[in-house]
């Protein structure tokens, strides 16, 4: 052990000049003060309207790591505020967005839309990745995701005044208009990407993905109103990247910190976590996955899928 800790120490040494970012494009945990608007912090109005405003308390997920951060952001019904941000412009392979939402109501309709990303100078009518949302008679929730033509709902599966985990795909494929769009509800937080609950690829591709609404948009007062949290954006499968053990997008020096510390017995990972850890995929935590998560951070290789 002593040898592993002297390695380990010389190993951070090294790895203080060289954190990383990893795959990560976009987080938004709302960590502002209740009643203010989005506007007020980062956020761009492109529609105006009833502002979507910061409420407290934040959302709360198990396991999700943007659980618990702050507070949300509030979306109300009927012709309100939209507002964008931006990320950096993707144009190939595959990005996800992944968020919380509780949604308080909703419509019967299927026009419910409540988010959606696009190419730079965005508007409800450049959209190419849409979350919906819609309830049955008995207030039973269903989510739907969109390219821009077709929407793709899950069945009427979900509670109202709930919080649920969702994330949605969009796949750039090589031909036109072949793009792809998934969606997953609640899914399961392990290791490897599950097979989505929907995929749709009619309509048209982007050109580019570069930005991302909240809206409240819609005359007939369709859209949801619910509290959104925990947005990020990225470019794999979030949860469960092994290297990644702290579970926080990122594979960098806190990763090897954090799984130090679990070999020491510090602190016990658990879940995805520990699997996370598991660099080299051997079933155990120990100093040749420090290796592998430094070798990732160094572009030197890459953990065990
Ligand atoms: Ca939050
Ligand atoms: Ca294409
Ligand atoms: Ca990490
Ligand atoms: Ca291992």
């Amino acid at each position: 052990m002593r040898k592993q800790i002297l390695v380990v120490s010389l190993l951070i040494g090294v790895f203080l000049l060289h954190t990383g970012l990893w795959g990560q494009l976009f987080e938004e945990n709302f960590d502002y003060l209740a009643g203010d608007a989005l506007t007020d912090h980062g956020w761009t109005q492109i529609r105006s309207g009833t502002p979507i405003t910061v409420s407290t308390p934040g959302l709360t997920y198990p396991g999700y790591s943007l659980s618990s951060i702050g507070n949300a952001a509030s979306l109300v019904t009927g012709n309100g505020q939209e507002v964008k941000n931006t990320f950096t412009e993707q144009t190939n392979d595959s990005l996800y967005v992944s968020f919380l939402i509780n949604v308080g109501e909703a419509t019967t309709a299927n026009d419910g839309i409540y988010f959606y990303l696009g190419p730079t100078d965005i508007s409800i009518f450049s959209r190419r990745l849409t979350a919906y949302v819609r309830k049955d008679t008995s207030d039973n929730l269903a989510f739907g995701v969109a390219k821009n033509s077709g929407i793709g709902f899950t069945g009427f599966s979900y509670s109202m005044n709930t919080t649920h985990l969702i994330v949605m795909k969009y796949k750039f494929n090589p031909d036109t208009d072949d793009d792809e769009v998934s969606l997953w509800v609640d899914p399961l937080l392990s290791g490897s990407e599950p097979p989505p609950d929907r995929t749709i690829s009619s309509g048209s591709d982007a050109s580019e993905l570069a930005e991302i609404v909240l809206s409240q948009l819609t005359a007939s007062n369709t859209a949801p109103t619910a509290e959104v949290d925990g947005i990020r954006i990225t470019t794999s499968w979030f949860e469960g990247q092994r290297g990644d053990c702290n579970g926080d997008g990122d594979v960098d020096l806190l990763d090897i910190i954090t799984a130090v510390n679990h070999i020491l017995g510090v602190t016990v990972l658990e879940g995805v976590d520990l699997w996370a850890a598991d660099c080299n995929g051997d079933g155990d935590i120990d100093l040749l996955d420090l290796i592998g998560i430094a070798n990732v951070i160094l572009g030197l290789g890459e953990c065990e899928p």
